[in-house]
């Protein structure tokens, strides 16, 4: 048997989300059919000792602690961001200069100004880039963006989408730092819209095409919190709450909602799509389950929603061939598992998928441009179109 390519692949950050992708590189060669095999050469951090104690626990060959040094090694193809939105753009851009293939952790970018850079740096090199927007690849929701392809749902009328948390109730609970910089604006860019709304908005612009303008209300509940790095009492500049409007160009009409003050809900995000005749449900918190209304004309007696269990491995259910048998499902972390598989299977010579290399940063920043477009629009207390990429 022919011998593989080494993926080598360079991971900055280790927190949440250098965990789940350090767990797809790890299982994606077990379940998937790759050319390639995926080393974990190296993880890089400031801390070098928790650094290392993260390589040791997941399989990782080396340490860096400066993310230009790890950019520069000759012994990496991919450069993997999972660090804090405010390091993404430089990142990404130094990554594209030295050649490497790079995958970014969501949002693209704090601003829609950083997510233009990246895109024009990535595309003057001509390196294969994806962002980790995860929820496309559940199977329910691969699954209805098929349906929704083959005309299942007709004509779309109307899209609307929530990502309901609850974490940042209490006014103890400090801004900034590792773990809670989500809630400093000047790391993450923005509070809901960006965390949670951006997943929300990169499967709806996926499944029913562009968003072409929006109303938006946001709040802070919590006007004041203590700032973990300076001890002090500081503003708090993200939106803890965000709802907003939206016209699509396929002339549906959508709303959003998402915030941290839920009390009660973890990380329910939903979405339904309503077509003439249509229509689709999905709610994360029971992820392999994907609600179907079948408008059948040739018989009302027995027409109504169906819950389709989405566990088939006869190829009608998306990745379920390469996991267990039917009726048993898949989670959370598989949803990475999967699009890594897409990415490396996109580098393939066989079989040349470039559309599995996406959402790419081009698409990441539509999504980011409707984010900065909410907030916009929740300041001036007026509709505003999205604006498009001039690249
Ligand atoms: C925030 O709590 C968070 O972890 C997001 O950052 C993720 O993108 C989302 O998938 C789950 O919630």
């Amino acid at each position: 048997m022919a011998e593989k390519k080494p993926l080598r692949i360079g991971l900055v950050g280790y927190g949440f989300m250098g965990r789940t992708h350090s767990n797809a590189f790890r299982k994606a060669p077990n379940f998937f059919d790759f050319e390639h095999k995926p080393v974990l050469a190296a993880v890089c951090a400031r801390n070098r000792n928790r650094a290392r104690k993260f390589a040791n626990q997941w399989g990782w060959e080396s340490v860096e602690t400066d993310w230009r040094k790890l950019v520069e090694r000759d012994d990496i193809d991919v450069i993997d961001i999972a660090s804090p939105n405010d390091t993404h753009h430089d990142i990404a851009i130094a990554a594209a200069e030295a050649g490497k293939a790079i995958l970014c952790e969501k949002p693209l970018s704090r601003t829609g100004k950083e997510g233009e850079a990246m895109v024009r740096a990535v595309e003057k090199a001509g390196v294969p880039n994806m962002v980790w927007y995860n929820y496309r690849r559940v199977p329910a929701v691969s699954l209805a963006k098929d349906m929704i392809d083959e005309g299942r749902v007709g004509k779309v009328y109307h899209y609307r989408s929530n990502f309901l948390q609850d974490w940042t109730i209490s006014e103890d609970l400090p801004q900034g730092g590792e773990g809670l910089w989500r809630l400093d604006a000047a790391v993450a860019g923005s509070g809901v819209t960006g965390d949670l709304l951006a997943h929300c908005i990169d499967t709806a612009i996926w499944l029913n095409g562009p968003i072409v303008e929006v109303s938006a209300m946001t709040e802070t509940f919590v006007k004041k919190r203590k700032h973990t790095l300076t001890g002090k009492m500081q503003k708090v500049n993200i939106d803890d709450a965000c709802a907003f409007l939206a016209k699509f160009r396929n002339g549906s009409l959508a709303i959003f909602e998402s915030t941290r003050y839920a009390r009660g809900h973890k990380a329910l995000y939903t979405f339904e799509i309503n077509g003439a005749d249509g229509s689709l449900a999905w709610d994360l918190h029971d992820l392999h389950r994907l609600e179907y209304f079948d408008y059948d004309k040739a018989d009302s007696k027995t027409r109504g929603w169906r819950s389709i269990h989405v566990s088939d491995n006869g190829g009608e259910h998306p990745y379920m061939d390469k996991w267990w048998v039917p009726g048993l499902n898949i989670g959370y972390e598989h949803t990475f598992v999967n699009q890594f598989a897409d990415f490396v299977q996109s580098l393939e010579s066989r079989k040349k998928r470039p559309d599995n290399r996406r959402p790419d940063f081009r698409d990441a920043l539509e999504t980011q441009y409707i984010c900065e477009t909410v907030l916009d629009s929740a300041k001036t207390g007026r509709w505003k179109k999205v604006p498009k990429f001039k690249g």
